[in-house]
């Protein structure tokens, strides 16, 4: 079942449209179960209330919404939540947006193949008039040690993998996160995250409502600026009825919300149920937590695009020619990576393994993340595969055991073809994660400062490229041909 950030009733109510017989019966037995309990607890529930709003901050009272003497209550009271109790924590994170020349292919070749880029695949990543190739100069949230934005924060080289995201940020139900925010774009950019509790001092999105002054100063923060964000991190924003321990959010910018992500302003935000935290905010019963953006990044709706075609276009060019064809400037990327050029996924068998996917852009991206060699839980149906819109979210759990390199990669037969494919690596037990698994160098705070991205050298493990000859021969000849045909200038 997946996740939206401003509908997630809307997008829970269509996946129990899906499966409603056994949910109607698992509704009714709760309802029971809540009514007895209610009986039972009642006053109890009542003094614990009261204690609890001595602890509440500037929050709205949400116990206030649960009517009263109804049978549905305890459902009404998970969808709204308790009220805030803070825990007293303040996790700070320090992102800067940072200018970088990000390349989706550093390997320069097709690592699913373990073969170069044929002719086929040369039409997504060759630069040409009005092709800017795989290199493009972007802006993204990059984390850093403290206040002076000097030293990145490291991601570790088992994190290599995350690519263009912005760092994970973490927290438990009750605590209050604090994003200090230093815009290095040639254009105004903001922090608006999905899913927590902000003021209208710190949503990040200027539109007409009706605030002025200090409640628009976090709107667009200019070039150079710095601005501290403080987000709440209530119930609501934490796992519900048929979550897990933890749940996924996005942060991205949104003083112009489409450009500033084609950018590359995004990152994601991961939430622990309250208890279920250790010190560092991930949940304790989850032994690695994974973080996928699928997205087709349109560089034609990026604030760079006239940058990127005098730099990376072959022959430099203003003019973007065209641009209008399907795929052109607009690498279909998992973490920014196409082809492969991933660094390796990596898990150890038998471990929780908590994925959360999430998909951002138009209408193109509807992705369907699917994994071989495993299966997941996701919203409590077992699946190999799950879907995902721009701007929703999803949280796939797996115990892998089947022990290789496996395939992960968008099911939409274009997206195949464009190169939306990645692959992840089950360990045995035994086996040491890290060393063995990747020889990536650690990306200091994702993405080297500078020009050309990560690049890394290939897996030294061995491919099979009939996984790919496969995944191509899903897409009929005819539809090849009919997008060569779109793509080759004079034809
Ligand atoms: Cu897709």
């Amino acid at each position: 079942m997946w996740r939206t950030g401003n509908e997630a009733g809307a997008a829970g109510r269509a996946g129990a449209a899906t499966t409603s017989p056994p949910l109607t019966r698992r509704r009714s037995s709760r309802v029971v179960f809540a009514g007895a309990l209610t009986l039972l607890l009642g006053f109890t529930a009542a003094g614990s209330a009261s204690a609890a709003a001595a602890e509440r901050t500037d929050m709205p009272d949400m116990s206030g919404m649960a009517m009263s003497g109804t049978p549905n209550d305890s459902y009404w009271n998970s969808v709204g939540g308790e009220p805030f109790h803070p825990t007293g924590k303040v996790r700070t994170y320090y992102i800067g947006a940072d200018e970088v020349v990000w390349n989706y292919a550093p390997d320069g070749r097709n690592d699913i193949t373990d073969q170069p880029f044929d002719s086929i695949t040369k039409m997504y990543i060759d630069s040409g008039s009005g092709r800017i190739g795989t290199s493009y100069l972007k802006c993204l949230y990059r984390g850093y040690t403290d206040e002076g934005f000097a030293a990145l924060a490291p991601r570790p080289a088992q994190d290599a993998y995350l690519g263009f995201l912005g760092p994970v940020i973490h927290a438990e139900v009750g605590d209050t996160i604090k994003v200090v925010f230093r815009n290095g774009c040639r254009f105004p950019a903001s922090v608006h995250p999905h899913g927590v509790f902000y003021t209208k001092a710190n949503e990040g999105t200027p539109y007409a409502d009706n605030t002025s002054g200090e409640e628009k100063m976090d709107d667009a923060v200019a070039t150079g600026g710095i601005r501290t964000y403080t987000w709440l991190v209530p119930d609501r924003a934490g796992p519900g009825p048929h979550d897990g321990s933890s749940v996924m959010w996005m942060y991205h910018s949104h003083t112009n919300e489409v450009f500033d992500t084609n950018a590359g302003l995004i990152g994601p935000m991961l939430i622990t149920a309250r208890g279920m935290a250790r010190p560092d905010g991930s949940p304790k019963d989850v032994d690695r937590e994974l973080v996928t953006l699928f997205s087709i990044t349109n560089e034609n709706e990026s604030p760079y695009l006239q940058e990127n075609l005098k730099r990376f276009a072959k022959p430099a060019s203003s003019q973007q020619n065209d641009q209008r064809l399907a795929g052109i400037n607009e690498p279909h990327g998992v973490n920014g990576y196409i082809f492969g050029n991933e660094p390796m996924i990596t898990m150890r068998k038998g471990q929780h393994v908590r994925w959360y996917v999430m998909s951002m852009g138009s209408e193109t991206d509807l992705h369907t993340p699917h994994w071989h060699g495993n299966d997941v839980v996701v919203g409590g149906m077992r699946m190999d595969t799950v879907g995902v819109l721009p701007g929703t979210m999803a949280v796939a759990d797996m115990v892998p055991d089947n022990v290789g390199i496996w395939l992960y990669h968008c099911h939409v037969n274009d997206h195949i073809l464009a190169g939306m494919i990645t692959r992840y690596r089950v360990v045995s037990d035994t086996t040491a994660l890290d060393g063995s698994a990747t020889t990536m160098p650690v990306p200091v705070g994702g993405v080297p400062a500078g020009e050309g991205g990560v690049a890394g050298s290939r897996s030294s493990f061995p491919v099979v490229p009939a996984v790919a000859v496969v995944a191509m021969a899903l897409v009929s000849r005819s539809m090849i041909a009919r997008r060569r045909r779109a793509l080759l200038p004079g034809r």
